[in-house]
């Protein structure tokens, strides 16, 4: 049966066990994140399908099948397995997505490895997930496709299906067309992307970058500007804008841009952060921690992140405070992603070096001052420190919008806890109380976190309360309905159709 929603994702859907040597289709361990949030959406359209990738020469699936169908809680949706050879993957997502694309659109112009890029591979592969996406898709469907490793599907997908809306999101920022034309690509992207209905980003900035980069190249119409909301502008010093452009006309065609900040699931991280067993834990973890200030940080392990600059700003602050030595314990969670790369084995090196170095140089008997985890927490784990941290130190470079400060936020329910922000996370334009800092500049990040240690009480409470009330409102569900008013899918207008 077709289908009147197809979501278009790299990553599958489900974990695959192996279980008396059959394979099963299981929900995702983790939570949060933004999978399960993508599947919620199946239960508001009559059927789904999901379109992944899966490595066609994977010894432990022998069984290996094209399209599965799967049930699970958000219902029933069928799966499109594209069926990938291991020099496929590494050359369109390790190399073209990973190597050169990731680091122009987080403004790494200096990472950015051109070289090894096999372009024709990467169409190959982006045709493919739009065929997939084309053969399940009802007439009229809904097409919702996440992330720059798939940015030629919308153009295939148009001639393929001139009658479906297309819908694309961008987890990641987009940066200045200065940099964005670095990539030799940039024309073909940009045509593929004005093939949409609606292209998704997360803040202001960076549709007024997406259009600016299509303006320097293709004769693009400006249709419709208008003033930012006043919750997305929240903050007059962050790197905001005060207008955004929300439509565009490219041969022929209007393409809705729209600004759309993803947010977190707040009610189940509130029960989590409330129940009796978090609660157990974040007691266990005060006791550790002997009446010292827990600071925490959690990212991927990646340059974006900035987990280096901050453990050279740590670094820095333990040598210039001397009072504040075995009065602080920072853990730093830096999970990596894609372990097999140069790039960023070299980070997790360099990371484990200047771990060394402080916990020699500063730590004793009684007092470790770092603590580096490079494996994954459980979430459940998190929310128990992300309660019991007295400040949350969120410092990357450059963040599409980072769900981490927002989860902290979500977590503390009782009203406390500082959060220092990177003012180059999409987020921050969002968290107007959070304390801003340039991860850039030595002395902006030294004074934001002795700031945030020092601050009274009354103050943290004050800030946690502005900043809560952002993420209560602007939670996953808003984000939700926001694209759900983008797509105006088809059951939601004979819903309103038939009211009187
Ligand atoms: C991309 C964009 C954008 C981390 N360590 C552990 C763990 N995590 C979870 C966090 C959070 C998620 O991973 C990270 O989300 P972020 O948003 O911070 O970052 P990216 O992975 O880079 O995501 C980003 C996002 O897409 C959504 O559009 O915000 O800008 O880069 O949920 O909790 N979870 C567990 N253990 C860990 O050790 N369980």
């Amino acid at each position: 049966m077709p289908s009147d929603l197809v979501i278009v994702y790299h990553r599958q859907p489900y974990e695959e066990v192996e279980v008396d040597g059959k394979i099963e289709f299981r929900e995702n361990k983790s939570p949060n994140g933004i999978v399960p949030t993508l599947k919620s959406f199946f239960g508001r359209f009559d059927k789904g399908a999901w379109v992944a990738w899966k490595n066609a020469d994977d010894p432990s699936n022998p069984g290996f099948e094209r399209v599965v169908e799967i049930e699970d809680q958000h219902g029933k949706y069928s799966v499109s397995r594209l069926p990938l050879t291991p020099e496929q993957v590494t050359s369109f997502y390790h190399v073209s997505s990973k190597e050169a694309f990731w680091p122009i659109l987080h403004g790494f112009k200096e990472r950015y490895n051109y070289d090894p890029v096999d372009w024709s591979t990467f169409r190959e592969v982006n045709w493919a997930f739009a065929e997939a996406a084309a053969a399940e898709a009802a007439q009229g469907a809904v097409v919702w496709v996440h992330d720059y490793n798939l940015w030629l599907v919308p153009g295939y997908l148009r001639t393929l299906r001139p009658d479906v809306k297309i819908s694309f999101f961008h987890h990641t920022p987009f940066p200045p067309a200065d940099i964005f034309n670095v990539l030799p690509w940039r024309r073909e992207i940009l045509e593929s992307l004005l093939a949409c209905d609606v292209v998704g980003f997360h803040i202001p900035r960076y549709v007024n970058n997406f259009v600016s980069a299509a303006r320097s190249l293709l004769e693009v119409d400006t249709q419709k500007r208008e003033k930012v909301k006043d919750e997305l502008n929240a903050q007059t010093s962050a790197l905001s804008e005060q207008s955004v452009i929300t439509e565009v006309a490219y041969d022929g065609r209007t393409v809705l841009l729209q600004a759309s900040p993803v947010g977190v699931d707040v009610d189940y991280i509130e029960t989590l952060a409330q129940s009796e067993e978090t609660a157990k834990r974040v007691g266990e973890i005060r006791e550790g921690l002997k009446d010292r200030q827990l600071i925490l940080s959690v990212g991927r392990t990646d340059y974006t992140k900035g987990g280096i600059e901050q453990l050279e700003s740590f670094e820095r602050m333990l040598e210039n405070r001397p009072d504040l030595r075995g009065k602080v314990q920072l853990m730093h969670v830096s999970v990596s992603a894609n372990a097999n790369m140069t790039a960023y084995q070299q980070i997790q090196e360099d990371l484990e070096s200047i771990a060394g170095r402080i916990n020699g140089r500063y730590g004793n008997f009684d007092w470790q001052p770092l603590l580096l985890i490079s494996n994954p927490v459980p979430f459940t784990d998190l929310v128990a420190f992300y309660r019991a941290a007295d400040v949350a130190w969120i410092t990357p470079l450059a963040d599409g919008m980072n769900l981490v400060c927002k989860e902290f936020c979500a977590a503390r329910t009782d009203g406390d806890g500082v959060l220092v922000l990177s003012e180059f996370a999409g987020a921050a334009v969002e968290l107007a109380t959070a304390v801003p800092t340039n991860p850039f500049s030595h002395k902006s990040m030294d004074s934001a976190i002795e700031f945030a240690l020092a601050m009274p009480e009354e103050d943290r409470r004050g800030r946690m309360k502005v900043n809560r009330a952002m993420v209560q409102k602007q939670d996953i569900r808003f984000w939700a309905e926001d694209q759900m008013r983008a797509f105006s899918t088809p059951k939601e207008k004979t819903a309103s159709a038939a009211e009187p």
